[in-house]
């Protein structure tokens, strides 16, 4: 009898030697790649959880009117061969799966290197064909997806208002019955974009976007590469519903004072959304400040603002999230990541 229970004892020491060691470094594993729980165990899709999404008060909510909190990840630009290649199902399988995001940003140009209004119509084809991509994909693996018209070079969006609005009429057209998709109508206005300039440009472009899709969430830029909330928010649009406002951060360059204007928006009850974000400055390049980031971070959680991390792409740049020398455009692993995309996963 004392012979067996040595033994036994004996049998399970050695397991618990053997086997330990071996779990404990598959979960180290799991937590360096994936950062929340509901990450690794999708027990639904993000769309299929939360549907449709609709704006109530300042908050994203679900067809539960449950608050939802965005987490995603945005392209670069669609239109330069470090954006287009990484906008594929395997791609986004990653982000969702391993990275913890429910969302995708579809980044397409207006009028930088190719963008869709100064390009020729093969390229547009293609653009449009790569957003198509992004939906598809979104749809199959249910994660929303924001189609993004970048204004940036362009400073104002009232330049091109007119391929704008026959843009808008085509892709909410082609995805009108789909649930998983946003509009963003203009990234960045910036130079001497007012406003009201963004105002008017709003007016045109929403009802092109309703006469497709009554509640698609719909949302507008802000004055100063999308930093100016607090001035929207002192005459936000009327007479309109699930509009929401874009703030944009990049933490080493916006700190203190440019909170302070989300601040005065959220005091303000604007619906916002942070459609791109970098812990890097405003270049897109240079050090980070991980310290300010988080402190955006830590304020976007509180207010259950959405996030969206840009860019997914391995061009040598601080705010790309793969290093330079990954050559896998999806099922990306931990050592593909850039210093920002392992951040990136540790906050979501
Ligand atoms: C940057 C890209 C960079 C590209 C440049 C083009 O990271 O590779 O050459 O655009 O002008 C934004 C813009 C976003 C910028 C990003 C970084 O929305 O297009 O991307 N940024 O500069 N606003 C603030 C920063």
């Amino acid at each position: 009898m004392k012979q067996k229970l040595t033994i036994i004892i004996a049998v399970c020491l050695f397991i618990t030697l053997v086997f330990q060691p071996c779990s404990v470094k598959k979960a180290e594993a799991a937590v360096s790649l994936t950062s929340t729980k509901t990450a690794v165990k999708h027990t639904k899709t993000p769309v299929s959880k939360h549907g449709r999404l609709k704006v109530k008060g300042t908050k994203l909510v679900d067809k539960n009117g449950k608050a939802v909190q965005l987490q995603g990840v945005s392209s670069h630009g669609i239109n330069w061969d470090v954006g287009e290649p990484f906008v594929n199902e395997a791609a986004l399988k990653t982000l969702r799966d391993k990275w913890g995001a429910n969302c995708f940003r579809v980044a397409m140009y207006t009028e930088d290197y190719n963008g869709y209004c100064v390009t020729d119509a093969a390229n547009r084809k293609k653009l449009l064909k790569t957003i198509d991509i992004a939906v598809k994909a979104g749809k199959k693996l249910g994660m929303y997806v924001i189609i993004d018209w970048h204004v940036l070079n362009d400073q104002t969006p009232k330049k091109y208002q007119k391929a704008a609005k026959a843009f808008f009429k085509t892709v909410s057209k082609k995805y009108k019955s789909y649930n998983h998709v946003l509009y963003e109508i203009c990234n960045e206005p910036n130079g001497s974009a007012t406003w009201s300039a963004i105002k008017s440009y709003a007016k045109a472009i929403i009802p092109v976007i309703r006469k497709n899709s009554k509640t698609a969430i719909i949302i507008v830029g802000t004055p100063n590469w999308s930093q100016d909330v607090d001035v929207a928010s002192k005459s936000p649009l009327k007479g309109y519903s699930n509009i929401m406002y874009a703030v944009h951060f990049y933490a080493a360059t916006h700190k203190d004072s440019y909170r302070q204007k989300l601040q005065t928006a959220i005091k303000n009850k604007l619906p916002v959304i942070c459609t791109e974000f970098s812990a890097c400055e405003a270049s897109g390049n240079g050090a980070y400040d991980f310290t300010s980031a988080k402190k955006w971070i830590n304020m976007l959680k509180k207010n259950k603002i959405g996030y969206v991390c840009w860019s997914l792409s391995n061009k040598p740049e601080s705010a790309s999230l793969l290093k330079p020398s990954c050559k896998r455009t999806g099922g990306f692993t931990n050592s593909d990541l850039s210093k920002m995309g392992k951040w990136l996963i540790s906050v979501y």
